[in-house]
């Protein structure tokens, strides 16, 4: 018998770049999407279903049988605060809800960099910036990641659900400025991070960063390391590429010292590009 791992918001951008990299024998990977995820390829042990993470129905269907949920579902990016307070917090409770029904052990959330985007570099010690420092949410949206984590920590207290909260930076194929040089989570580090979550021995509730070994990081791995989860990339072979002549230059300026960086002066509740 499959071990049967769903993920919500399986088409987005960090459900796609995992899809391949989470396959494993004797794991049953359950897409769920409110864009119906690609059908499966042949010999590709993977169900679709197509719904939002926000329908009770639905996701206590998707629920029946299942090990364990990666819930990426939501919205990503600042947006409206009825849209945020629905597909973030209301579906993330949803989601919650039905894992405790269903007697599923473990949920892993992705949280944000965003629930703690006012942190400055300047502030931070030596050792780097906790994963479970105090929230200082930039937008609507941290906010809204700040919630999920709080939802995750009900969840384990009062039900023993195994939750693990990922503070994720930047998850792309590659970084594309001097920012996301620091926050980069490679696709290869982010299949790390969620194996090690799918792994932790212990019932608990834990916030860790979801970034790889950048040289240029200030956050610490420490309560990632904690679990297992031991990153083998860095952004720093993009850094000649990105800056040429720029390379040692360090930041510039707030939107590059806040840990959010744009999100800390996108104005609140306005749907943000991408
Ligand atoms: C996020 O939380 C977003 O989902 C993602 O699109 C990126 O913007 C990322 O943060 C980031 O901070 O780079």
């Amino acid at each position: 018998m499959s071990d049967v791992v769903l993920i919500t918001g399986a088409d987005g951008v960090v459900g796609r770049l995992m899809r391949a990299r989470l396959a494993r024998e004797g794991r049953l990977l359950r897409l769920l999407d409110v864009v119906r995820p690609e059908d499966p390829a042949e010999g590709e042990a993977v169900e679709v279903i197509e719904a939002s993470v926000t329908d009770e129905a639905a996701m206590r269907a998707a629920c029946e049988g299942v090990a364990a949920i990666i819930h990426l579902g939501g919205i990503s990016v600042e947006g409206p605060w009825a849209d945020i307070l629905s597909a973030n917090i209301d579906g993330t409770r949803v989601v919650m809800e039905a894992a405790r029904d269903a007697g599923v052990a473990r949920v892993v959330l992705a949280s944000s960099n965003h629930a703690a985007g006012f942190y400055d570099l300047d502030d931070v010690p030596d050792v780097g910036l906790a994963a479970d420092a105090f929230p200082r949410p930039d937008t609507y949206y941290g906010v809204s990641k700040v919630a999920m984590e709080a939802l995750g920590s009900l969840f384990h207290d009062r039900y023993g659900i195994d939750v693990t909260a990922l503070r994720i930076g930047s998850c792309f194929e590659k970084p594309w400025d001097r920012r996301s040089l620091w926050t980069w989570m490679s696709p290869d580090d982010g299949a790390r991070l969620l194996e090690a979550c799918l792994a932790t021995p212990e019932p608990g509730f834990r916030v860790v960063w979801g970034i790889s070994r950048n040289t240029r990081r200030w956050w610490s791995l420490e309560a990632g390391e904690a679990i297992g989860y031991h990153p083998q990339d860095d952004s720093e072979i993009f850094a000649a590429e990105l800056l040429g002549e720029a390379i040692d230059d360090g930041p510039q300026g707030p939107e590059e010292r806040l840990a959010g960086g744009k999100f800390c002066f996108t104005p609140l509740g306005e749907h943000q590009q991408k």
